[in-house]
C-alpha cells in the first residue's frame, strides 16, 4: 500500500530532478528492508512455537542380552501439555520391549495423568501409548519434557531401528495436546528424531543339546523348547526339527530347566540342567505323551469323547488322528487308553 502511494506521487510529480528520484529509490529500499526484516522476525517466532519429539539416546551399541532404557523427549518449551499420543515401530528381530511407560517415571508422572492406551507387541514390533489429564491443575509446562520411557532388551545381533509413526489413516498418529482457556487442541510435531541401536552378538558360553520325540509320530518337528532360569523366566527358546533335535546357545553359565510343549501333547520338563562354559550339556531324550486332544494338560474323558466323535472316519485332522495314519481307529483309541488319566508337567519351576 505504502509503495503504491509513493509510486503515484512520484508519477504525478514527474521526473523533476535526479536528486528527488534517488531519494525515492532510497525510501523504496528502506521499506523493502523493513518488510523483509519483519518477515524474518515472524519466521523466527513461528519456529520457536514448534515442537519436535526425539528418542534419547538416539543411538547406542549393546551386546545381546543387555537391557537399556530409552527416553521419549520433547526438547523445546511446551506450555500447558494436556495429553500425548505416541506410536512407534521397532525391529522385533533385534530388540525386545520389556516395558513401555507413557507417564510413570517421566515428566507426566502425576497421579492426575491417566494411561488411555498401552499396546506393546513384540511379534510385530509396535508400541502404542497414550496419556492425558482432564485436570487443568495437572497441565505440564517446560522444556526437555520426558513424555515416555521404553525399556528394551538387545535380543539378537543386528541393527534395530525405533521410529515414530505418523499415520492418521491407520489410527497411529503421534501428536500432543495442549490446553488453553479450557480448550484442548491437538498439535503436530514439526519434526522428529528416530533412533538406531546396534546389537553385537555376545560370546556364546555354553549350549544345551538334545532330542524330543512325539509319541506315535514319525515327524517330531515343532516342539517348542524353552530354556528357563530358576526364577521361571525364558532365557532362550527354539523348536525341534523333524528328527526332534534341538540346540540352544546359552550366554550365561548356570542352572536352568527346560519346558517342552507341542499342541495336543502333555507338557514336558527337564530339571536341573547345569550349563558350563565351552561345553555342551547333553540332555537325555524325551518323549511327549500323545492324546491331550482338548489341551487341558491331562488325558481324560474330554479327550476320549473327542476321539470317539471322529471314530472310524478318514480324517486329515491330526489332533484326533494320534498316530497320523489318515484315519481314526482302534490304534488311536489304544493310545488314549494307555495314557488315560496321565497329567503333564507344570511349567513353573
Ligand atoms: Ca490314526
Amino acid at each position: 500500500m505504502i509503495i503504491l502511494i509513493k509510486e503515484r506521487s512520484y508519477f504525478f510529480k514527474g521526473r523533476d530532478n535526479e536528486t528527488s528520484m534517488r531519494k525515492k529509490l532510497k525510501s523504496y529500499l528502506l521499506i523493502t528492508m523493513f518488510l523483509l526484516s519483519s518477515l524474518f522476525i515472524f519466521t523466527a517466532w513461528a519456529q520457536a512455537a514448534e515442537s519436535s519429539i526425539a528418542l534419547a539416546p538416539g543411538s547406542g551399541t549393546y551386546n545381546a542380552g543387555d537391557k537399556f532404557n530409552v527416553e521419549i523427549v520433547i526438547p523445546e518449551q511446551v506450555d500447558s501439555l494436556s495429553g500425548i499420543e505416541l506410536h512407534l515401530d521397532y525391529d522385533p528381530g533385534v530388540l525386545q520391549i520389556n516395558e513401555a511407560e507413557s507417564g510413570k517415571g517421566s515428566s507426566l508422572g502425576s497421579a492426575d495423568w491417566l494411561e488411555l492406551l498401552k499396546t506393546v507387541d513384540n511379534s510385530s514390533g509396535r508400541i502404542d501409548l497414550s496419556y492425558g489429564t482432564l485436570k487443568s491443575t495437572a497441565l505440564v509446562s517446560g522444556s526437555n519434557l520426558k513424555v515416555g520411557v521404553l525399556s528394551f532388551t538387545a535380543k539378537a545381533a543386528g541393527t534395530g531401528n525405533v521410529a515414530f509413526v505418523f499415520d492418521a489413516a491407520a489410527n497411529r498418529n503421534t501428536f500432543y495436546q495442549v490446553k488453553s482457556g479450557g480448550v484442548s487442541s491437538d498439535k503436530a510435531f514439526s519434526s522428529h528424531s528416530d533412533a538406531i541401536y546396534t546389537v553385537g552378538s555376545s560370546p556364546v558360553q555354553g549350549s544345551v543339546v538334545g532330542k524330543v520325540l512325539l509319541e506315535a509320530r514319525s515327524d517330531h518337528a515343532g516342539v517348542s523348547v524353552n530354556l528357563m532360569d530358576l526364577s521361571g523366566e525364558v532365557v532362550a527358546e527354539t523348536t525341534t526339527d523333524s528328527a526332534g533335535s534341538y540346540q540352544i546357545e546359552v550366554m550365561q553359565p548356570g542352572h536352568y530347566y527346560l519346558a517342552l510343549h507341542r499342541a495336543h501333547y502333555l507338557r514336558g520338563k527337564v530339571g536341573s540342567i547345569n550349563v558350563e562354559t565351552g561345553k555342551p550339556s547333553n540332555i537325555a531324550q524325551q518323549v511327549l505323551t500323545a492324546g491331550d486332544i482338548v489341551e487341558s494338560n491331562k488325558i481324560d474323558l474330554f479327550d476320549l469323547a473327542s476321539l470317539v466323535m471322529s471314530y472310524s472316519s478318514a480324517t486329515t485332522d491330526k489332533t484326533v488322528d494320534l498316530n497320523d495314519d489318515g484315519k481314526v481307529d482302534s490304534s488311536d483309541l489304544y493310545i488314549i487308553g494307555k495314557n488315560y488319566s496321565m497329567c503333564g508337567q507344570t511349567v513353573t519351576p
